[in-house]
């Protein structure tokens, strides 16, 4: 591979860091049920230890995002906990993301819902929540809603929607100067007919009205099929409003497959559409790169790396194409050219360019073979087998 080819693809891995959920880590399942895997973490300690494995093999996975009702329990208290985890496993909390949709008083909404006293208290949950995230030195506040309805007139719209700009400008009043919310849609599930902020046209909308700290959080299981969602990275890009991403591969709905393992062109697409902009305006996109994934049946430390590999690839052949090519091929028309720019970054084998990356920050060349040998899944094996055999535990 050339020089220039190396260059690209070093000077693109030196600043792409990928955070790594904590829930990706314990036991989960489907509304099935659950299968169990004897190593899955069942602490918020285990979780860091874990993550803290993925970030010393792949080397850019510096943050863990943590779920409040999950992660801290004991709310704005268990922050002293947290730092001293993260201290103990060289990985530090990342994005917060606030639970609004387990427990019972959720069940016809939190910010949607028509009892006056549940919004106060889901408003009050993300308000320990910025809290929890300035103790913990986290930025992102990331803010996803279960609400919605399942038949048709049961829930007032156009009300509903006015409570969201309420809450969620008022949960904006609360950030600190360098913090920011980021707010994700979904369009259904759990909510079967409608969804209160069910695509990025309304999250645009909300975070817009919430204030200018709040951005758009795009997971990209949470797309109709055949969505282009390279196109609404686009014009997030060109509206300033695209905070971070939810990575992870569907085939049918919101699947929570590891990323690329169905459509990797996809992933590319939506790399490319972030590095062309970055070459058109001269600026970085100031996007937190998240995943999220529920690693159901594949070993999770494993597959957390898998992913983060994955990711890397994509990211690598995203930051290949010729962009100067590629914009005269556009104004000229040249449909083969352009197209072929895209095919040809894609089909190029980066593997060996990330491998002496990897060699030049002193990091393994194959992070998943040195996790393998490291002897560090047999022994959380010996160490939580007995516990995990005994309760099929929460998703927490
Ligand atoms: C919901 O499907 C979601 O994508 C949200 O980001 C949640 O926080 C996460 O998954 C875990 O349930
Ligand atoms: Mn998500």
């Amino acid at each position: 591979m050339s020089s220039a080819i190396d260059g690209k693809i070093f000077r693109a891995l030196e600043t792409f860091r990928v955070e790594i959920p904590s829930w990706g880590f314990a036991n989960t399942g489907t509304r099935f049920g659950k299968f169990t895997q004897p190593a899955a973490a069942a602490t918020t300690e285990e979780k860091f230890s874990d993550a803290g494995e993925v970030h010393r093999y792949t080397g850019v996975c510096p943050t863990i995002a943590l779920h409040v009702l999950w992660d801290c329990p004991e709310g704005v208290a268990s922050a002293k906990k947290i730092t001293a985890f993260a201290a103990r496993y060289g990985v530090q909390p990342g994005s917060i993301n606030p639970n609004l949709f387990q427990d019972q008083i959720y069940k016809f909404g939190s910010f949607g819902n028509p009892d006056p006293a549940i919004r106060v208290r889901a408003l009050q949950h993300t308000k320990d929540s910025i809290e929890i995230a300035s103790q913990l030195n986290s930025r992102d506040i990331s803010m996803w809603f279960a609400d919605g309805s399942n038949y048709p007139g049961t829930a007032n719209i156009r009300q509903r929607k006015r409570w969201f700009e309420e809450a969620l400008a008022e949960a904006h009043r609360e950030l600190s100067s360098d913090q920011r919310l980021l707010v994700e849609y979904k369009p259904f599930e759990p909510a079967f007919y409608h969804t209160d902020i069910a695509d990025w046209g309304m999250s645009l909308h909300l975070s817009r009205s919430a204030g200018p700290q709040a951005k758009v959080l795009v997971d990209t299981g949470h797309h109709y099929q055949a969505q282009n969602i390279e196109q609404i990275v686009a014009w997030l890009l060109s509206e300033r409003m695209l905070g971070g991403f939810h990575f992870n591969d569907r085939r049918y709905a919101d699947d929570d497959l590891t990323i690329g393992s169905i459509d990797p062109y996809q992933v590319f697409r939506i790399f490319h559409e972030i590095c062309f902009y970055e070459w058109e305006t001269g600026e970085k996109a100031d996007i937190a790169y998240m995943i999220d994934q529920s690693h159901n049946l594949k070993g999770k430390i494993e597959e957390a790396i898998q992913t983060v590999v994955m990711a890397q690839i994509f990211f690598a052949k995203a930051a290949l194409v010729d962009h100067a090519a590629l914009a005269s091929a556009q104004k000229e028309c040249d449909l083969i050219t352009a197209e072929s720019l895209l095919q040809d970054a894609f089909n190029t084998d980066v593997r060996p360019a990330i491998q002496d990356w990897r060699d030049s920050k002193g990091l393994p060349r194959d992070p998943l073979k040195a996790f393998v040998g490291s002897g560090y899944m047999e022994r959380i094996t010996k160490e939580r087998a007995a516990r995990n055999s005994q309760s099929v535990s929460s998703y927490a």
